[in-house]
């Protein structure tokens, strides 16, 4: 297993509804690191670009609306596998469906408002990472409570 960088968003209704801390618990809590984390609004010009595989959908309209609306809280996570564990810890992409005990799972009903953005892949999180962080913005450090994780 190597280590990841991967892109967590706490979309809009997750700020509004004051689940941040809920949602970030669960990644500290599994021993993922943050590497970089920090509040943003995006524009329709970010949302274009973060979203671009999506920007021919017909929900593009919607999901570009609600991603605007309000800021997100963006973090870079990090650790062992962490694209496919922070997916895990996310649940499916329609929280009605998402197993209990995932982010979607125990928060959401709403397809568009499902709390969470995570990267899909390494690719798409190496990409993602640099959209929403500037490389000063990213820290490297140790945990130092890792070797017993
Ligand atoms: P995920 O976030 O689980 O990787 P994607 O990348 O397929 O899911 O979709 C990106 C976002 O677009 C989802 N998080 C959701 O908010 C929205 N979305 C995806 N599929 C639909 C759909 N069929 N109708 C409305 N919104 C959708």
């Amino acid at each position: 297993m190597s280590n990841q960088r991967t892109l967590v968003l706490c979309k809009p209704d997750a700020v509004q509804r004051g689940a941040v801390g809920r949602i970030i618990d669960r990644f500290e809590r599994k021993g993922l690191k943050i590497a970089g984390l920090k509040m943003v609004a995006v524009d329709e010009d970010l949302a274009s670009r973060h979203y671009a595989e999506h920007l021919e959908k017909p929900f593009y309209p919607e999901l570009r609306d609600f991603i605007t609306s309000s800021p997100v809280i963006a973090m870079a996570i990090e650790g062992e596998n962490a694209v496919e564990v922070v997916r895990n810890l996310m649940g499916v992409t329609n929280p009605q469906n998402a197993a209990s005990g995932t982010i979607r799972g125990d928060f959401g009903l709403n397809l568009t408002k499902n709390l969470v953005h995570g990267s899909d892949s390494l690719a798409s999180a190496e990409r993602e990472v640099a959209l929403f962080f500037k490389p000063d913005e990213l820290f490297d450090y140790e945990l130092t409570i890792r070797e017993w994780m």
